[in-house]
């Protein structure tokens, strides 16, 4: 079941520049950075708010890593702005399962890794009226006894 408003994914040509204007602009703070290769990205996500369901809603800001990526090819098409949406779920693999057997092109045959060592995957944005969705299953908290 989807639960919360993930993220929202973001084009951008220049990560620091980006993140400094949402600084800047609104006070949000960088809480997590990481380069997903698998991806081919530089991303930074800024915590929004907590969610009722104990996860968060970000902003996903991407820069490419690489001109050929998903986010490369469609920077150079479209220039910057909102590149997806990701709805999250405790359950990524059981909603990917059930939203394919509505006839909406799933990308990923599994979840590959995400932000934070979170599970996703991707809807094809021509099934979704424009729109790439990503389903997010956040990574289990780290047990204090390890
Ligand atoms: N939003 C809406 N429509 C999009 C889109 C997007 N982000 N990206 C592509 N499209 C549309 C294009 O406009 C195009 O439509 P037209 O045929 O009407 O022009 C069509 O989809 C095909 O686009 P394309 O430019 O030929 O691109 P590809 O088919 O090669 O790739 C997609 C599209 C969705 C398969 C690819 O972007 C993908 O695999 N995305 C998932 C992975 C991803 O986005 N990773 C980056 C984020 C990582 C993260 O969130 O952690
Ligand atoms: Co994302």
């Amino acid at each position: 079941m989807l639960t919360r408003i993930d993220h929202i994914g973001i084009a951008c040509f220049d990560l620091d520049r980006t993140v400094e204007f949402y600084r800047a602009t609104y006070g949000f703070e960088v809480f997590h950075s990481e380069v997903n290769e698998e991806q081919g990205v530089r991303e930074a996500m800024l915590k929004i708010n907590e969610t009722s369901d104990g996860g968060a809603s970000y902003l996903q800001l991407l820069e490419p890593i690489r001109e050929d990526s998903a986010v490369g090819k469609w920077l150079a098409k479209n220039g910057e702005g909102v590149h997806h949406i990701a709805f999250g779920t405790p359950d990524v693999d059981a909603d990917a399962d059930a939203i394919r057997k509505k006839d909406v092109r799933v990308l990923y045959d599994e979840p590959r890794k995400g932000s934070m060592g979170s599970r996703i995957t991707f809807l094809h944005p021509k099934d979704c009226h424009g729109v790439l969705t990503e389903l997010v299953t956040s990574a289990p908290p780290a047990d204090p006894e390890h």
